[in-house]
């Protein structure tokens, strides 16, 4: 059997209002509708102003929508855009077919890739907040089973019981949004105390952004390998939408033994649901917190003007502003130009070619690093631990042996410059 076989087929579809960017969203709402393992079966595309308010489509285009259902034998079709209650409810009925629209197949995709604890909660705040509006077209439905929250008297007829039905719906998700937000602090308290501490080491934090699919992984993959650490360190690397949900940390030290902290983080997409925004906001303040920030870029797709707009914009929102920043222009073997190139904080590169990643570890270098200090120390041979914690944690540019003690002359940070004064020479 074919592996496409097992995928769902859905019908797309869209309205152009004469946007540039129109085509481009649209293959891009077939990427996400294949990272939710459904394939597209057809495509419908209608040019419009405005959707229309009761059916999105109007009324001719429904109709064809209706026999590409039939013809195709799909029972599902996708929306480009968000799409309001009744106009969900009026485009089922028409074609007798399940609709989701592009938030609710985001949410989806987050919802069947959350591993860790904390990720579940966030997509399940953002699913909750997504429903709690649209509850009214469901008055006298259950509420889905994936809240959890079934209760009883379905098919309730008469007007008054619907709209207790629909206020006990409504309570049960409050109820449960207040019960999620609450365990969500817990976890963020978590958090907060591994970055406090992060942040009292002094070690500098560099965050890995951008839109999905751009490669950010597979740099943080290759910066593990190149500086010769465990393989185990290495994290997933798929050419999927959404690959990543959750953050990891790298501690990654240099050969000159300068240690800073990476983060590979959720990537970015056009039109991200502003629930999911915020429900992972705590989950991108990893970026808000980092002392410089990556932007990978797909530099090799003919949208990216457009990807790192949206990247910027998505920062913005989560308040990430003014922020050090190295644009890292991947992909560059997918183009027929000359990498590594740097010009001034962009570098065209390849995750995959180490003369490139090397030259993104120097501009890291020359970032986080530019308060290192060379320095002249005289140690006490009464103090062997001082010298052990130089040679471990710093870069010794030279060592000589006096008659009172270790003359070391090395790089150090603010801190250990401050802490170590009483022995410089
Ligand atoms: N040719 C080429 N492919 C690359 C390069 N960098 C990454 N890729 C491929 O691009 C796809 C996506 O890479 P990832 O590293 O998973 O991308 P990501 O930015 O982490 O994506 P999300 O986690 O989904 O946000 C994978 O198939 C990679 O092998 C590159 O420099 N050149
Ligand atoms: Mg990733």
């Amino acid at each position: 059997m074919d592996v496409t076989d097992a995928l769902t087929p859905v019908v797309t579809i869209g309205l152009n209002r004469n946007s540039s960017s129109f085509d481009y969203s649209m293959t891009e709402l077939n990427n996400l509708v294949e990272a939710n393992n459904m394939t597209v079966a057809e495509t419908l595309v209608q040019k419009l102003d405005k959707p229309d308010p009761a059916t999105y489509f109007g009324k001719g285009k429904i109709e064809e929508l209706k026999q590409v259902v039939i013809d195709d034998g799909v029972a599902t079709i996708v929306a480009n855009d968000e799409l309001s209650p009744s106009q969900i409810r009026n485009i089922e009925k028409a074609t007798n077919a399940r609709i989701i629209d592009r938030t609710g197949l985001i949410l989806e995709i987050f919802a069947n890739r959350a591993q860790s604890r904390e990720a579940k909660l966030q997509v399940e705040l953002a699913k909750l907040k997504y429903q709690l509006p649209r509850l009214h077209t469901s008055a006298s439905q259950r509420l889905d089973q994936q809240t959890g929250t079934a209760s009883g008297a379905g098919g309730a007829t008469n007007r008054g019981a619907g709209e207790s039905q629909y206020e006990l719906n409504r309570r049960t998700l409050e109820k449960r949004i207040t019960h999620v937000n609450q365990e969500l602090k817990e976890a963020s308290k978590a958090d907060q105390t591994k970055r406090k501490q992060r942040d009292q080491s002094d070690i500098p934090t560099v965050a890995l952004v951008g839109y999905t699919n751009a490669g950010k992984s597979t740099v943080m993959n290759g910066l593990i390998k190149l500086l010769g650490e465990d393989e185990d360190k290495q994290v997933l690397v798929k050419n999927m939408l959404f690959a990543t949900l959750d953050t990891s940390i790298r501690r990654l030290t240099l050969p000159d033994q300068k240690t800073f902290l990476l983060s590979d983080t959720v990537g970015f997409v056009s039109q991200l649901p502003h629930q999911l925004v915020q429900a992972f906001k705590s989950t991108l303040s990893e970026a808000a917190n980092a002392d410089l920030l990556i932007q990978v870029v797909d530099g090799s797709d003919p949208h990216r003007d457009l990807m790192m707009k949206t990247t910027e914009d998505t920062l913005n929102e989560i308040g990430v502003t003014n922020m050090p920043m190295i644009v890292a222009l991947n992909k560059a073997d997918k183009q027929d130009i000359a990498y590594p190139t740097r010009e001034g904080d962009n570098l065209i590169m390849s995750a995959m070619d180490d003369a490139s990643l090397t030259t993104l570890i120097d501009m890291i270098k020359e970032k986080v690093f530019k308060n290192y200090q060379t320095i002249s120390l005289l140690i006490p041979f009464s103090k062997g631990e001082v010298v052990s914690y130089l040679n471990d944690n710093t870069n010794i540019l030279k060592t000589e042996y006096k008659d009172d003690g270790t003359l070391i002359t090395s790089e150090l940070n603010e801190t250990d410059a401050k802490r170590l004064e009483k022995y410089r020479v």
